[in-house]
């Protein structure tokens, strides 16, 4: 049977190294001769895309419900051309995926307290589920004390402390959720140095770069009891 490619995804914090660490995963599998492709999300380039980055660079306004999905639609409207590559043979290496978009989505608060969630986390995960699910995600670990010795954050949106504090902890129950569902969540500390981070990185995807022998799996596609499936269409 041949094998298909893997899917790579890499999460994290902003300054948490992601582009870098995913831009030097690249190079070494072509170099190891071992067909891959960088992807990211949001795919800024799509007319989806390009109303999510107006609305990261504030220079649009849109109903937080909106973003969300639009960052939905923007996973969505590329996962069949995820599919091909991996059956292709191809190792797909992904910055950003759904994990950041509940993330970011769960973490807001209401307008004027200190409280959230604004949108309630199986709210955000619902659009989501059933995308081509990653055989492993790698989540770069940074402290906010790094983080801000590596120069602070940009000027986007959410490049705030606070933003990012609510977002780590929304991460950790996206990681728990999704090793309950089997699924491979490889926390990695992303504080070290860069080759030392690639180091870990490397050892981590080495066993799955030959390619993979099982289907593409559905992310959080839980099989419904055939009882409930029954109902839904009675
Ligand atoms: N982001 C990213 C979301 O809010 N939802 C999503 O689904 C995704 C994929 O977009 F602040 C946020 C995370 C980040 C911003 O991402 C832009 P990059 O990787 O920093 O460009
Ligand atoms: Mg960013």
């Amino acid at each position: 049977m041949t094998k298909r490619g893997a899917f790579i995804v890499i999460e994290g914090l902003d300054r948490s190294g992601k582009s870098t660490q995913a831009a030097t995963l690249l190079k070494r599998l072509q170099d190891a001769q071992s067909p891959a492709k960088l992807i990211n999300f949001p795919d800024r380039t799509t007319a989806i895309g390009k109303m999510i980055d107006s609305y990261l660079r504030s220079e649009s306004e849109l109903d937080d419900r909106a973003v969300h999905l639009l960052f939905s639609a923007n996973r969505w409207e590329l996962a069949k051309s995820i599919e091909e590559t991996l059956q292709s043979g191809e190792t797909i290496i992904c910055d950003r995926y759904a994990f950041s978009g509940i993330a970011f989505s769960a973490s807001k608060i209401r307008p004027g307290t200190n409280s959230y969630p604004l949108l309630d986390y199986s709210w955000c995960r619902a659009p989501d589920v059933g995308l081509p699910a990653p055989d492993m995600t790698i989540f770069l670990d940074v402290t906010q004390e790094v983080a801000r010795a590596r120069g602070g954050y940009g000027e986007e949106r959410y490049e705030k402390e606070g933003v990012q504090r609510r977002v780590r902890d929304v991460f950790e129950r996206v990681a728990e959720e999704v090793e309950g569902s089997g699924g491979r969540w490889v926390l990695v500390n992303a504080d070290e140095s860069e080759e030392e981070v690639q180091k870990v990185v490397w050892d981590t995807v080495k066993e799955i770069i030959g390619g993979i022998e099982g289907p593409i799996e559905k992310l959080w596609d839980d099989k419904r009891e055939a009882g409930n499936v029954d109902a839904l269409y009675m």
